[in-house]
């Protein structure tokens, strides 16, 4: 099933819908909101010089620094009473950034994640239960909306007190679960030290992963644990877009769909800004069309992917995006090297003897790059042998030696010993920058 008919507009009316929206969206940030209005002056640039969607490329991008240095509501296009939700991105460091809906946006919001759901097989007969944390994280309420639109019996439970995740997902039957891979891998394993089998003693068969990556074998891992006939997806969005509701994968599992009548994506090269032809790989910059509170005008992502136009055996005709390869700021450089930690996962996840939970500990040694890798064995037999641990490390640090060109120092470490996450995992640290 397609959701809705824009899933699938011949490219021609798609990119006409696309151009008159976008032409509104510029006018109404210029005429809203000074600290557009100012960077397009700056750069020479009116409503009007918007002719086509090639001419998409003269417009200034946003980041990040432009909503922290408009802290909280400085780039919004509506007064504050037209605002019926406020959600915010949880930085690290520094202010969070404020994101917020008016009406229509949310009625936006609930239909785009509706697709999203059908896309990964979701359907009103389903048990959903959301694992995501609720607060100000847009996860949850995004999917939650999502799913009631759709029909779905929802069940808000959060994220954490897994046992008792997974005392409802057995009486419920919950059919549906939605959460980031990490914790999706969590409950698994909670579940089978509860003597449970999520494959034959659960009944969930869809699972809608988000919020941040799932490499191949991570997916593979999902059918390992859950069973070969679970409908493994993923969902891609950021709270500065909307939330959850930008793209997602099909069951062809070949890329993640971009809703394009609400947003227009663009590669650009993260280095130089400059846009990169179709296929190639790069930042990932994205314009929202439709947005009435927030309508971000090229707003640089950092997430890394590529864009492919071929049409999809789903019979949606949207542009979809590869899953990405990382985000430029967790690239690690190492010695010189570029390194994205979903590489490393790729590798680790392919190891058999070895579970999906791992850290990577980056520091600098006299004047050296160094990088640890702490990998759990699945098995506790394997650490009465000296001789197969030293074999499986080794079998480890020359996978990763042929696919980074670097040397990692690999720890096997216990099973069951890594920190396990109840949201988006945190599995790099890098400590070179605070000595
Ligand atoms: O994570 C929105 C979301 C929630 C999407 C739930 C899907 C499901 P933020 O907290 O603002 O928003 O984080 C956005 O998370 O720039 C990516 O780096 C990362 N991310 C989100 N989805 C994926 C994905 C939500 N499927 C940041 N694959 C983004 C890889 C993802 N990274």
């Amino acid at each position: 099933m397609i959701w809705a008919k824009e899933e699938s507009l011949p490219r021609a009316e798609l990119e006409q819908l696309q151009l008159a929206r976008l032409k509104e969206t510029v006018k109404r940030v210029y005429d809203k909101v000074p600290a557009y209005r100012i960077k397009m002056e700056e750069n020479g640039i009116k409503p009007e010089h918007v002719q086509s969607l090639e001419d998409l490329k003269n417009l200034p991008f946003t980041n990040k620094k432009d909503l922290r240095d408009n802290y909280p509501f400085g780039l919004f296009t509506v007064p504050k009473s037209e605002l019926v939700r406020i959600h915010a991105s949880s930085g690290t460091t520094g202010k969070p950034t404020v994101v917020g809906y008016t009406r229509k946006d949310l009625k936006v919001w609930t239909e785009l994640v509706t697709r999203i759901a059908v896309l990964g097989g979701a359907t009103k007969e389903d048990v959903a239960q959301i694992c995501f944390g609720y607060g100000m994280f847009t996860g949850a309420l995004g999917l939650h909306y999502g799913l009631e639109n759709l029909g779905a019996s929802v069940c808000p439970t959060s994220s954490g007190n897994t046992q008792k995740q997974i005392m409802y997902m057995k009486d419920f039957e919950t059919t549906l679960l939605v959460a980031t891979p990490s914790y999706a891998l969590h409950i698994a394993e909670v579940a089978k030290n509860m003597g449970i089998d999520p494959a034959t003693d659960l009944k969930v068969k869809i699972g809608l992963f988000g919020g941040e990556g799932m490499t191949e074998p991570m997916r593979e891992e999902m059918y390992k644990l859950w069973g070969r006939n679970m409908k493994v997806t993923q969902n891609y969005g950021m709270s500065e877009l909307m939330g959850p509701g930008v793209s997602g994968e099909c069951l062809e599992l070949k890329g993640m769909h971009i809703n394009e009548d609400h947003f227009i994506p663009e590669i650009i090269d993260p280095a130089t800004g400059e846009v990169l032809p179709q296929g190639f790989k790069g930042e990932l910059v994205i314009t929202c069309i439709t947005k009435e509170a927030l309508p971000l005008i090229r707003y640089r992502t950092k997430d890394i992917t590529r864009l492919m136009y071929e049409p999809c055996k789903c019979g949606r005709t949207t542009v979809r995006m590869e899953n990405l390869s990382g985000r430029s700021d967790d690239m690690l450089i190492i010695r010189g090297v570029n390194v994205f930690p979903s590489q490393i996962e790729e590798v680790l996840l392919k190891t058999s003897e070895i579970g999906p939970h791992y850290e990577i500990i980056v520091d600098r040694k006299n004047h050296l790059d160094t990088m640890e890798i702490k990998v759990e064995l699945v098995d506790d037999t394997l650490l009465e042998s000296y001789a197969r641990l030293e074999e499986l490390n080794k079998k480890i640090h020359g996978n990763l030696k042929v696919v980074l060109g670097l040397d990692a120092n690999i720890k096997l470490v216990a099973p069951r010993s890594l920190q396990r996450f109840e949201g988006k995992a945190k599995r790099v640290t890098d400590l070179r920058n605070l000595s």
